[in-house]
């Protein structure tokens, strides 16, 4: 794509591939994807391809065979290498081509050495999906991307499905594949009047969509309003048990089969920040969902039902109720209800994807219902893309998490990002933030693999080996930093009411959306115990809750997500809690000034577009750091009068 960033899949990566000469065997369309990848690569750098789709094995003198020895829609492949041949096997299509990107990710490795015992490779979870929220028509306070932070959509343009560009919808299928991504939702979970008609009328542009994605194993969702029956077909009622609504719902999920024969279903935020939802018609959210189910079980299809179910219209001065509550009471009750293609999709904290939250104590909560965990790629509270923020340890950290002795990794049906890429010419708005992108994509594939190394091999394919450890150096610690200049200690929050950037430290503590800090001139954090608090501690099972119960047992990093203390409470890291506001704060800037030292270092190895595009955002971080910096040791100097034991300049 001409002036478009290559991200992970610059040509030189396709080298080591397209410098030999390789085989392919087997047929359909995804098999002609893997044929034209190779054949380009070749036609760049001599090398050759042949293609047999019959059954026998031809002995040729090849360096790579990949076969396709099935005709399942499988995404797992063996690989090996034996007799001086590199071999990619895959019973099923989609297989063959993760298995033409492994060969890319492992580059001239993939080519040498001795003979290579098989190794399979197969995804942990089934579902690796993107969910977009984006608008098909500028919306007046939102614009186009809801929470986007890199131009407008991808998809949409002029309020239609973008024409001729298409081929970069294509382009970003290819991306999302090479790093294992299968699934993508092309609109805005907050389905406005535009977009609703995406379900009916508006299917035909979907519908090209798919066709753009399609080569690249990626099946496109869609998100509808619970209230289309209304909307759009002119019932008086959208109430889910009602047989006319039922029967409008099958009629029309049946005209998105017809024109998408491989829709993979629908993503459903009700009774959510103002969405209509069952709760009108006096119905629970497996009536809802469930009759979304019945609609699609004919043909396949999966509704991604979300669980940010809470009151967003909470009076501040009411303490009894706890925003960090909601999901699990709204869900738990009905475990065991959700038909078999309902997946509940819960974010990965109790509140709304800050910096630091405990994980969310519905997940491992539900045995009997299908789990999708939701992370958020755009950097929604994290820097919205001009801060450096690599999400992946944070990320880890989560799928790592046993709430009961299962790692939520393997509790999880599904993994879901919220995307952080529209048409900025570096797909991310901040170049860095395609690390975001791309490791979310491989730890849905390998939940328990390395996020330093999944970052390094990022840096690799979309820098090659000479700028690493500078760009590892950059990005690694990047989440910690953010967290050390912003609000402290898990309490969240604190940001600009609305936009969400940049620090307003009592911005949303009068408001009604349940997000409250209690700080007095005595001390801060909200009180969540079973004894003294909320008793959302008590959502956990039992060791957790004995973890968070006590002050002197919760991690550091949670101690005000879960308790109201005293400024001088004593960290188990021994410096008190104001002591550790100030000094993470002046520490978190000076990461901040160190790293962009490392990148002034890096001008000749990335590329002077990409280094111009960060240094400038550098600039922005450091200045946007510093004011968090100001903002939030001078409101707790002046609420607790206590000095910075070492002095330093605080307002
Ligand atoms: O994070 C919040 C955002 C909303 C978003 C909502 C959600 C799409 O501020 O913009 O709406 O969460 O997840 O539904």
């Amino acid at each position: 794509m001409q002036g478009v960033d290559p991200a992970w899949l610059p040509d030189e990566a396709f080298r080591p591939i397209g410098t030999r000469r390789t085989l392919i065997r087997g047929s359909g369309p995804l098999v002609d994807t893997v044929h034209g990848e190779v054949a380009e690569a070749c036609g760049r750098f001599g090398g050759s391809v042949s293609r047999d789709s019959a059954a026998a094995p031809e002995p040729g003198p090849y360096d790579l065979v990949l076969e396709l020895t099935g005709t399942e829609g499988g995404e797992t492949y063996t690989f090996g290498r034996g007799d001086g041949r590199t071999t990619v096997t895959a019973s099923g299509a989609s297989g063959l081509l993760y298995g033409l990107f492994h060969v890319v990710r492992l580059g001239e490795a993939a080519f040498h050495g001795g003979d290579r015992q098989r190794e399979q490779h197969a995804p942990a979870l089934a579902l690796r999906m993107l969910d977009h929220w984006d608008n098909v028509a500028v919306h007046p306070v939102m614009g186009q991307v809801e929470r986007g932070y890199a131009g407008g959509s991808l998809f949409w343009a002029d309020g239609r499905a973008r024409g001729e560009l298409l081929g970069r919808v294509r382009a970003y299928g290819r991306l999302l594949a090479a790093c294992g991504i299968n699934a993508v939702a092309v609109n805005n979970v907050n389905v406005h009047e535009a977009e609703a008609r995406l379900l009916t009328d508006r299917i035909g542009e979907v519908a090209r969509i798919a066709g753009a994605l399609r080569p690249y194993g990626i099946r496109t969702h869609l998100s509808v309003t619970f209230a289309a029956p209304m909307v759009l077909g002119e019932l008086p009622t959208a109430d889910p048990l009602d047989e006319a609504v039922r029967a409008w719902w099958a009629e029309a999920t049946a005209r998105v089969y017809e024109a998408i024969p491989d829709f993979g279903g629908f993503v459903v935020k009700a009774d959510s920040e103002g969405q209509p939802g069952p709760f009108a018609y006096g119905r629970s959210h497996a009536d809802g969902a469930n009759m979304l189910g019945a609609a699609l079980e004919p043909y396949g299809g999966t509704v991604h039902w979300r669980a940010f179910v809470y009151d967003h219209r909470q009076d501040w001065r009411d303490r009894r109720t706890d925003r960090a509550r909601a999901a699990y009471d709204h869900f738990v009750p009905l475990d065991g209800q959700f038909a078999g293609n309902a997946v509940l999709q819960v974010k990965h904290g109790p509140m709304d994807f800050q910096v630091r939250e405990p994980v969310s104590p519905l997940i491992g909560a539900m045995p009997r219902t299908r789990l999708a965990v939701e992370m958020q790629a755009t950097q929604e509270y994290t820097g919205q893309q001009r801060h450096v923020c690599w999400l992946g340890p944070l990320w880890s950290e989560v799928l790592r998490f046993r709430p009961d002795g299962v790692p939520v990794a393997d509790l999880a049906d599904a993994m879901v990002a919220v995307s952080n890429v529209g048409d900025d010419p570096f797909w991310t708005g901040h170049p860095l933030a395609q690390a975001n992108l791309y490791t979310f994509g491989r730890l849905a594939w390998q939940p328990d693999a390395d996020p330093g190394a999944i970052l390094d091999e990022w840096i690799r394919l979309a820098f090659g080996p000479g700028p690493s450890s500078g760009l590892h150096a950059v990005l690694d610690g990047s989440w910690r930093t953010y967290e050390k200049y912003t609000a402290p200690l898990g309490v969240g929050w604190m940001v600009q009411p609305g936009h969400h950037y940049g620090p307003s430290v009592d911005g949303y503590e009068y408001s009604p959306w349940g997000t409250y800090h209690f700080a007095d001139r005595d001390g801060i954090g909200v009180d969540r115990s079973v004894t003294t608090g909320t008793g959302y501690a008590g959502q956990y099972s039992k060791w957790w809750a004995e973890v968070y119960e006590s002050p002197d047992t919760c991690p550091d990093e949670l101690l005000l997500f879960f308790h109201h203390v005293a400024y001088g409470h004593v960290l188990r890291s021994g410096k008190t809690v104001i002591q550790h506001i100030y000094d993470t704060h002046f520490e978190g800037v000076e990461e901040v000034e160190a790293a962009q030292r490392v990148w002034a270092g890096l001008a000749d190895l990335v590329g002077p577009a990409r280094h111009a595009r960060v240094a400038e955002l550098h600039e922005e971080q450091l200045r946007s750091a510093r004011e968090w910096r100001d903002q939030i040791n001078s409101y707790f100097l002046r609420k607790s009068g206590v000095p910075d034991a070492h002095g330093r300049r605080i307002y």
